[in-house]
């Protein structure tokens, strides 16, 4: 390669050893050294990840979380010193609860224009120094943030923060890399390639106490929110749930495909019912099961099943274990399931599947006679037009009704994004950029959408030639807001006068009328009769490589 190497080339080679296939960024002025190394390389036909540019944080990380939480790899992403990354913070959150592996990194000046190299720019000394560095604004909603201080370090801290991304519990990590070490000639060592990270699973005598536990139970339920969220977790689930005879509860807070809903074993999404009945709960990547957190079992012993059982970023967490597992939970499952007699025979194990049938039949049955478009009949219609969709999930009210209605059998067909509202599109555009191959469906409120950075979301969907079906459950308000207040003040001064703040967006611009800027498709559906047509032609559009809105206003 010709041209000094430095530590923009560094970033670069590092990143290529780490086995980034992306580099995320919304540009600042301190990735100059990044793209004059790729350009070099580019030049040169050496190896590198491939380079986004997108005009918005919460688009670049937002796509670096959808393509993650489907490659179960970290990628990088560059912003923007203190404000780009503080701009990405909220989608950075996101991925740190939804556990997603990534290496962010920004910039500080540490000459401000009075070193001997080359001038950083005046706007680092008069507008974007942070006390204490940007690292320091990272700290608390990534799993590890610190400053890359010299070049000589920088290629090993990047690999490190990599490995550290992606150990148990997965997140972002973030790295400040002055300008003036961007710009520090390097010496161009090789880096070490990553690895995967190590197996790891319970010594064989705790794995046979919770087989003898599960043995002697007569009551046993499994409750998961994220084990598909492991590669293979929901393979070796459905073998261990099989082996022993357990019904599956997926509770509402679950964030991904778990366990297939047209399993025998699938009880639905209620743990209640089994709080005081079940004399055995085994909690498999699950976070949070009991609410409110001291609603205690009345007799059921308590086994947790889990990489990280105390996650470090929850405040409070109670889960009452008896018996721990912890380690790899795919493999564990998988070892407690070779570990298995014959399967028991549990009288009535099957009810609880045929019960949740008929109540999800019901509820479908009503929607189609309500009056109005129901959001139940949005999701049975998008489950039979685009059946073999990833759907990506930014709705409120409605995400129980998109969960449990879009009855999901594959892992990796359901995501609900996490963190704040705004991060759906882009998530979505990262999803489909891991799976090109597959539709990638965005169920998204009103609200929900209106908080997204719908421009810079859209172009980035038509410049990187990502078409998404987007489906908005519009009821016109912020309906989780309204009811919200009525569960605190149900006879208020808001009831009786009827004047309810922090709810209202019947005033909204026509959400499909985003798309004719872009070329794209967009239509609103206002009737029942128009859904199915309406979701027809959009899924076309798709298919032929345009994005399409439909906005559905629904009844409720
Ligand atoms: C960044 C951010 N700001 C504010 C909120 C609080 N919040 C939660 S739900 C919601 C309203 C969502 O409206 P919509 O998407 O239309 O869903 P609906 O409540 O109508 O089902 C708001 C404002 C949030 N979750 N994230
Ligand atoms: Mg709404």
């Amino acid at each position: 390669m010709t041209g000094v190497p430095d530590g923009g080339d560094a970033v670069i080679e590092a990143f290529t050893a780490a086995g980034a296939d992306y580099i995320f960024s919304s540009p600042g002025s301190e990735w100059a050294p990044v793209w004059e190394s790729l350009a070099r390389r580019h030049r040169d036909g050496l190896p590198c990840p491939s380079y986004l540019d997108l005009t918005h944080e919460t688009v670049a990380v937002g796509m670096a979380t959808g393509y993650g939480l489907v490659t179960r790899r970290g990628q990088g992403v560059l912003l923007h010193a203190g404000p780009g990354l503080l701009q990405g913070s909220v989608a950075i959150h996101g991925a740190l609860l939804a556990g997603v592996p990534m290496v962010v990194a920004s910039s500080e000046s540490t000459t401000y224009g009075d070193g001997p190299g080359p001038d950083p720019g005046g706007q680092w000394y008069r507008n974007l120094s942070v006390v204490g560095g940007p690292h320091v604004l990272a700290a608390p909603f990534t799993k590890w943030a610190n400053q890359a201080a010299s070049v000589h370090t920088l290629p090993t801290m990047v690999t490190r923060a990599s490995e550290l991304a992606s150990r148990a519990p997965a997140g972002p990590v973030y790295l400040n890399i002055p300008l003036e070490v961007l710009l520090e000639p390097w010496d161009a060592a090789p880096v070490q390639p990553v690895v995967a990270r190590g197996t790891t699973v319970s010594s064989p005598a705790d794995l046979a106490a919770v087989v003898a536990l599960i043995e002697a139970a007569t009551n046993p339920v499994i409750v998961t929110e994220t084990v598909g969220r492991e590669e293979g977790g929901m393979d070796a689930l459905v073998g261990f749930a099989t082996a022993f005879g357990i019904p599956v509860v997926e509770p509402n807070s679950a964030v991904c495909a778990n366990f297939p809903r047209d399993h025998v074993l699938h009880a639905g999404g209620d743990l209640e019912p089994w709080v005081d009945a079940a004399d055995l709960i085994l909690l498999v990547n699950c976070r949070a099961p009991f609410y409110p957190p001291s609603r205690k079992p009345a007799r059921a012993r308590i086994v947790v099943i889990d990489d990280v059982p105390q996650r470090p970023h929850i405040v409070y967490q109670v889960l009452r274990a008896d018996a721990y597992l912890e380690g790899g939970v795919a493999e564990t499952l998988r070892a407690l399931a070779a570990q298995a007699g014959p399967a028991p025979g549990r009288p009535g194990l099957e009810d609880h599947h045929a019960i949740e049938v008929a109540a999800v039949l019901a509820a479908e049955e009503k929607a189609a006679a309500a009056v109005g478009i129901d959001p139940v009949q949005v999701v049975v219609a998008l489950r039979e037009l685009a059946g073999d969709a990833i759907v990506v999930d930014e709705t409120i009210t409605h995400s129980r009704v998109v969960q449990r209605h879009l009855q999901r059998s594959q892992p990796d067909s359901y995501f609900y994004v996490q963190g704040g509202l705004g991060q759906g599109i882009a998530v979505a555009l990262g999803v489909k950029l891991a799976a090109a191959d597959r539709p990638v469906v965005l169920t998204i409120g009103d609200g929900a959408f209106l908080y997204n950075p719908v421009i810079p979301s859209l172009e980035a969907a038509r410049a990187n030639g990502l078409p998404l079906l987007i489906v908005v459950f519009n009821n016109h308000e912020y309906r989780s807001m309204k009811m919200n207040h009525l569960r605190f003040y149900p006879q208020g001064a808001a009831v009786q006068t009827g004047e309810f703040l922090g709810h209202d967006l019947s005033g909204q611009p026509s959400l499909a009328a985003f798309a004719e800027p872009f070329g794209m498709h967009g239509e609103t559906v206002t009737a029942a009769s128009e859904l199915e047509p309406a979701l027809d032609r959009a899924l076309k559009s798709v298919r032929n490589g345009t994005t399409a809105i439909v906005n559905v206003h629904v009844s409720r």
